[in-house]
């Protein structure tokens, strides 16, 4: 009997890997108002007004806090969106990424 009637055949199923994702992380500074940071929160990271607390207040209270994982391209996009919201009106405030482990 030939072996392709007996031997079932191995699947060929290339690895596809998946994307790093990298991390928005929002970093407190002393001038920018908590409301404006909820405002840019809720605006470039489409989180509703209780999570935008809750980050900013995070971020307030520790220094830094993650506000959500995307990849590279848009992490980078958003971070510096999200940079410029605050520059535009002479606030420090400030967004940075980095790849997650
Ligand atoms: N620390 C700011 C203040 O007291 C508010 C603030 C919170 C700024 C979080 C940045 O990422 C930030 N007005």
């Amino acid at each position: 009997m030939p072996d392709s009637l007996t031997i079932p055949r191995t699947k060929v199923r290339p690895k596809t890997e998946r994307p790093k994702l990298h991390k928005v992380i929002l970093l407190n500074d002393d001038y920018t108002p908590r409301e404006f940071v909820v405002s840019v929160l809720k605006a470039e990271f489409h989180v509703g007004e209780d999570l935008a607390q809750k980050i900013m207040i995070t971020a307030h209270r520790r220094g830094v806090c993650v506000v959500a994982v995307f990849t590279k391209d848009v992490a980078e996009t958003k971070a510096t969106r999200a940079t410029e919201a605050g520059k535009a009106k002479g606030y420090p405030l400030q967004f940075t990424t980095e790849p997650e482990e």
